[in-house]
């Protein structure tokens, strides 16, 4: 199978974002397990995940005299829950979603529409207050969830009603903050079709006149249905069902066809509770790579469409086989304060996309639909980071891919070559729950200490084969065999030394101790790592006062700033010392975390 980029081509924009999750409900961000959950995804390098989208943040809310010109809110959970994403640099996507102290059944009564109207622009006040107009600028606004499937207790028409309150309260707050929906379940179905007449040349019941706003256009198309068996996952599907729609726009909005369009929840399957055991392993990472690729290939390159956001729904809280970026053990009946967190591969393709670049060339995959790829280059010549994809549209297969890859029109010099992999044998740690599975006549069984440890150190992105040096003659050309198995993501960076200054120190170092499944004492210790692509792995070393020696952690390279220090019960936090180091062996400065500032 061969595949060729090649760089004198004209780039485009990496332009659809990924850097996503979600889940659902609100309250969860109240919860230590998701606060933990938050801060493994911050310590992914350049903001792997950056937003994430929630149900139900207005359950959050309670208020009274929501019918008054006054009403007294009580914004305090919600508060805290959004504190715990702002400080860990992720960004809202605010579902406008909730019934604060259960006031609203009915927007054809315009007491409560205008009520409505009067929290959204009071929520974003409060928002704009806490947390500052650029900051709130950034994050989008979104109707309820999925109105046509069950989430929405009221007509079609009072959703319309309630579509102009979300966007008119926003507007009269701040006209610059960003409103779209509805994120729909089924293609077409009544609830988009309706709204789209209304958006184009309906009337909007506030200003009574025909200026209803849409500033992006979301739609749920997930790869397969609810389903106990694992069925075959479609991206083309997805790529489809998302053609219908803008084949719709065509014939009966043609104006709207320059929308923004994205999927913000484009997961496989349907379903996020259903056990799937695919979820642990690196199908679930490759068919999330072959979705992006396949909506680049088709959506963005051969239809030209302005595709936006390509979210997965997978930021809940759960087990293996479940919808989740982590996997949790924990203690029966003290879930969500005594856990431990492991890392699957799907979070992993996080931070491994969070290599690419800002442009990208098209380039040609020969033979099967099995591979997809995207190519980027990297700012500053610093060189290319290339992703490919591996899986065929069925969880069970094996087997391998193999072939030539052929990178044209590189500036000549020298490079080097760094590769990570994610496969059967590359940063699986469900492989070492399979082997240890809980003995027959346990209940609630949770790993040991041995088999924790044992998991952390295959939970990495892992660097396939050694870091090599490549000199590129006048022709630019690299042409490489490549070999993956089925299924798998493979990276291919080509770094310019020369392009790269040795890497900065890392920030936002913090040391936290948390209850974990047994008595030792556990710290989480999480940091940002630096911003360039050349950092191969941070060191971590640590010492239990000022008087005693460093002592080097033990740890697989760590690429993610997120480590676990396991010390006997009762020890205090100690004090952290991060250096990163780089392609070429280079350190950055070194940080130090002492507890409580001392
Ligand atoms: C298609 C569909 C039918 C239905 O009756 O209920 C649905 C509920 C349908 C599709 C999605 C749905 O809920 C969304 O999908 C969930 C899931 O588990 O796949 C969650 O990921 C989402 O939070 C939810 O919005």
């Amino acid at each position: 199978m061969n595949i060729t980029y090649s760089l004198s081509e004209k780039t485009l924009p990496v332009s659809i974002e990924w850097r996503w999750t979600g889940f659902t409900p609100g309250s969860l961000l109240l919860q230590d397990d998701m606060k933990q959950t938050l801060r493994y995804l911050a310590a992914i390098p350049r903001h792997g995940v950056r937003y994430v989208r929630i149900h139900n943040l207005l359950e959050l809310v309670t208020a009274k005299g929501l019918g008054s010109d006054t009403p007294l809110y009580d914004w305090s959970k919600l508060d805290e829950g959004l504190d715990a994403l702002v400080e860990n640099r992720l960004i809202p996507f605010f579902e406008l979603m909730g019934n604060p102290s259960r006031y609203f059944n009915d927007f054809q009564d315009r007491g409560q529409a205008e009520a409505w109207k009067r929290l959204v622009r009071d929520l974003a006040l409060h928002l704009q207050d806490r947390y500052g107009r650029e900051e709130i600028e950034q994050w989008y606004f979104e109707t309820w969830n999925e109105p046509d499937c069950g989430w929405w207790h009221q007509s079609v028409e009072n959703f319309l009603v309630y579509y102009d309150a979300c966007s008119e309260g926003l507007k009269e707050a701040n006209p610059a903050l960003v409103f779209g929906g509805p994120g729909t379940a089924r293609t077409l179905s009544k609830e988009i079709t309706t709204l789209l007449a209304h958006v184009d040349g309906g009337t909007n019941p506030f200003t009574g006149r025909q200026d209803v706003r849409m500033d992006f256009l979301s739609v749920h198309e997930k790869g397969a249905w609810f389903s106990p068996e694992d069925l075959p996952v479609s991206p083309e599907r997805m790529v489809a069902r998302t053609r219908e729609l803008r084949d719709y726009l065509a014939e009966h909005h043609p104006k709207l066809l320059a929308l923004p369009v994205m999927n913000n929840e484009c997961d496989p399957q349907v379903g996020w509770k259903d056990p799937h055991s695919w979820r642990a392993t690196a199908f679930y990472a490759a068919i999330m790579a072959k979705g992006l690729f396949h909506h680049f290939d088709t959506l963005v390159d051969e239809d030209g469409v302005d595709f936006t956001i390509f979210g997965n729904d997978n930021g809940f809280i759960g087990g293996w086989a479940q919808r989740t970026q982590l996997t949790r053990f924990a203690v029966p009946h003290r879930e969500t304060d005594f856990f431990e967190l492991i890392k699957k591969p799907a979070l992993s393709l996080m931070t491994a996309l969070s290599f690419a670049g800002q442009e990208r060339v098209k380039g040609r995959i020969e033979g099967g639909d099995s591979v997809t790829g995207l190519c980027t280059l990297l700012p500053e010549q610093q060189g290319v980071a290339l992703f490919l994809s591996v899986a065929d549209n069925r969880a069970r297969t094996g087997g391998q891919r193999s072939g030539t890859l052929r990178l044209e029109d590189l500036p000549q010099g020298a490079y080097t070559l760094v590769q990570y992999r994610i496969d059967e044998d590359h940063g699986n740690p469900y492989r070492v729950w399979e082997e240890v599975l809980p003995p027959m006549e346990a209940s609630n069984w949770v790993p040991g200490e041995t088999e924790l440890r044992a998991m952390r150190a295959q939970q990495e992105l892992t660097r396939f084969g050694d870091i090599s040096e490549i000199e590129l003659h006048a022709d630019g050309a690299w042409e490489t065999e490549w070999d993956i198995p089925l299924p798998g993501v493979h990276v291919f960076l080509l770094l310019r030394k020369e392009a790269f200054a040795p890497p900065e120190a890392v920030t936002g170092l913090r040391a936290e101790a948390y209850h974990g499944v047994h008595d030792a004492t556990r710290i989480l210790v999480s940091w940002n790592p630096p911003e360039a692509r050349s950092v191969v792995d941070h060191r971590v070393e640590w010492r239990a006062t000022e008087d005693d020696a460093w002592q080097t952690a033990d740890h697989p390279p760590l690429l993610d700033g997120s480590w676990v220090h396991i010390l006997p019960a009762g020890s205090p936090v100690p004090q952290y010392r991060i250096t990163p180091v780089d392609a070429w062996n280079r350190e950055g400065p070194a940080r130090v975390f002492t507890p409580n500032g001392n």
